[in-house]
């Protein structure tokens, strides 16, 4: 596209006077917003970490993809350059830039100065009203050590440039382009953030989910740094999302079923598949907003499944016993579906601002997934048939094992309110002060035992591996010891009992050896929270312990060190005479005491929290991670070391 006019680091610094401005009260006004937005740029963004580092991206991409939406854009390409900046270009019709009637300067320069100024130029487009995204472009702006946007308008290149949020002059005219469009570019500011290096991983699988949730708009990623570049692009929409999902899973049909209804101002897209396995993998957007906490147009959604598939059920006698209803549960045990609803206004509450309660969404998505799944049922026998015939079994299966529960009676760990036996509890009661580290091996668990802070560590040994969650049952996986043992220690419940305010621990820490069985065993653990105990993970109780990977001696001098990169640091360091170098293959080989100081003495240790920024992503991890195929499982061990460090799972 055009030109660029000079190097933006070598602008004027935002203290000095604003060329070609008065200082007026709207001058003021804007200064002060922006000032706010600095002061507490979490309150904006969420953190001022990675999460928001990244958001900051997803902000400016969520402004092309509302061009996209209403029709104007059909590719937008994010590049992250070599000096670590993003540059966000689309296709669409551009900022507006003419003056602006009231405030007397360009409207360029409003949206990109003032606070929510974004929804007031297009009252026709599905703008979000809640959750992180939707701040404006602005709050970006202000974020930002320096940021420029072109505008290519009516064959016009239309430039602006700004540091930390203040512009830097009027809005020119710079050159001549054929095409619209608009180009954003900014660079974090490290005064704000507490890290500025933008990850091409994280940064991919957002825009993949945008590419799926926005059929036939086309993103492309490219970074200059790694000269790596990606593009996605789906033609199939939420269908090629639950493909995705279902990837390397057996599938009971081929196609996902997929409709897109539009009632009244709402619009509803769903994709549904079905694959071998038990558990449910529903995602679930508003606006292209991860809807984590779920809401009305999920409970909708569901109610509607069960419903649909029970009716048809009855109608072709598919299910032998009177009275026998098909549950919601069982409806969806091994249900692959995406739910994507576009609400003009849209009320976002719960604990994250990521639970949708707008009451009308909920009759919306029932009615219009009745409608669709009852005359596809109709249309589809085999299919119809086939999600039948699981369901049912999902049924029996539960009956079955209630039933079995019920004639043994005997008081499983589950139904007794006694902890087990293994776990060395600690002696606070208030979770918010207790950990419990879930360690691999009775050995490394006596160590534990021993070197703890009695008070607030409580310890929980394991004895080999877990069951793989993605390949068993409910039933099975509560049949499972290690796996009951964890449950009745943890206090939060399974299934619909589950309540993550019940969990006795605020801090679960898992500890492994740092070998293949180390990590497979946290793998195992991972999946087994992320399927059964999510809520735990989205609270931030989730952490991984970070025990060393050797001990270097030299004369009387111990060190402990926690990575080889760190080893080869410290031994260049260090004189190269006289120091010995332990290398722990197992947490076994250390001592309590050394446990104490190396992992787990909250003073000096270092834990990893898990966060999930990414529901679907994680998901299509696990699958590839646990599921029954194994191939892409090998190709997966490759690229692990890159999970298991930055954990963003
Ligand atoms: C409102 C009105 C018009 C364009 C846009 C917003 C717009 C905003 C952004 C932000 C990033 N890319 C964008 N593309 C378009 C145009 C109104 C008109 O031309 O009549």
């Amino acid at each position: 596209m055009a030109t660029e006019v000079e190097d933006p680091t070598k602008m004027k610094d935002a203290t000095e006077p604003i060329a070609g401005h008065k200082y007026d009260a709207t001058t003021i006004k804007v200064l002060q917003g922006l000032e706010a937005v600095r002061r507490r740029p979490a309150m904006y963004i969420g953190d001022i970490g990675q999460r928001g580092l990244h958001h900051c991206v997803y902000e400016v991409v969520d402004n092309s993809v509302d061009e996209a939406m209403v029709g104007f854009c059909d590719y937008v390409i994010v590049e992250v350059g070599k000096d670590g900046s993003v540059t966000v270009t689309d296709n669409g019709r551009g900022i507006p830039v003419e003056m602006h009637p009231e405030q007397k300067v360009s409207a360029l320069e409003v949206v990109m100065t003032t606070l929510h100024a974004g929804g007031k130029f297009d009252h026709d487009s599905y703008k979000v009203s809640g959750g992180l995204h939707g701040v404006g472009v602005s709050v970006v702006n202000a974020l930002s050590e320096w940021c420029w946007v072109e505008v290519y308008r009516d064959g016009d290149v239309y430039r602006q440039e700004y540091r930390r949020g203040v512009a830097q002059g009027k809005v020119k005219k710079v050159g001549k382009h054929k095409n619209s469009g608009t180009r954003t570019c900014f660079f974090p500011d490290a005064e704000i953030f507490s890290k500025i290096d933008f990850k091409f991983d994280i940064i991919a699988s957002r825009l993949r989910e945008l590419a799926f949730l926005n059929q036939g708009l086309k993103i492309d990623l490219v970074d200059h740094r790694i000269d790596k570049e990606v593009t996605f692009f789906y033609k199939g929409g939420l269908a090629a999302f639950v493909e995705y999902l279902n990837e390397n899973k057996v599938t009971l049909f081929k196609k996902p079923i997929h409709f897109t209804k539009m009632n009244g101002d709402v619009q509803v897209e769903i994709a549904i598949q079905y694959n071998d396995g038990y558990a449910e993998s529903v995602h679930s957007f508003v606006n292209n907003i991860n809807t984590i906490e779920g809401g009305t147009h999920l409970t909708g959604f569901r109610t509607a499944l069960t419903r649909s598939i029970n009716n048809y059920a009855v109608k072709y006698n598919l299910v032998k016993k009177e009275n026998f209803a098909l549950s919601g549960d069982d409806s969806r045990e091994g249900l692959t579906a995406v739910i994507s609803v576009r609400v003009r206004d849209p009320q976002f509450e719960g604990q994250t601002k990521t639970k949708l309660g707008n009451s009308e969404v909920k009759g919306i998505v029932e009615h219009v997934t009745n409608d669709y799944l009852g005359s596809f049922f109709e249309e589809n026998p085999s299919v119809g048939r086939k999600v039948v015939e699981k369901v049912v079994s999902a049924a029996m299966a539960r009956e079955a094992a209630r039933k079995a529960k019920e004639l043994t009676r005997r008081k499983t760990a589950l139904d007794s309110a006694a902890l087990p036996g293994k776990l060395a509890d600690c002696s606070l009661r208030d979770p918010e002060s207790c950990e419990i580290y879930i360690v691999e091996g009775d050995s490394a668990g006596g160590s534990a035992k021993q070197g703890r802070d009695r008070r607030s560590q409580a310890i929980l040994p394991l004895r080999g591996k877990i069951l793989n969650v993605e390949k068993a049952r409910i039933d099975r996986i509560l049949g499972n010891e290690e796996i009951r043992t964890i449950i009745t220690a943890l206090g939060c419940g399974i299934g619909e009992e589950f309540n993550s305010d019940k969990v006795r621990y605020h801090k679960i820490v898992i500890m492994t050896d740092a070998d293949i069985d180390g990590s497979h065993i946290r793998t195992l653990l991972l999946t087994f929270f992320f399927r059964y105990m999510r809520e735990l993970i989205d609270r931030g109780y989730i952490y991984i312990a970070q025990p060393p990977l050797y001990r270097l001696k030299h004369g009387k001098n111990e060190h402990y060190v926690y990575s080889d990169d760190e080893k080869d640091r410290m031994l260049k360091q260090l004189p190269n005479t006289g120091v010995s170098v332990q290398r722990y293959k197992g947490l076994g080989e250390m001592n309590p005491e050394q446990l104490w100081k190396t992992t787990m003495d909250p003073e000096v240790r270092t834990l990893l929290q898990v966060t999930l920024d990414d529901g679907a992503e994680a998901d299509h991890l696990f699958t590839v991670l646990m599921g029954s195929e194994t191939k892409p499982r090998s190709d997966f061990i490759q690229e692990n070391a890159r999970y298991v460090r930055n954990l963003d799972i």
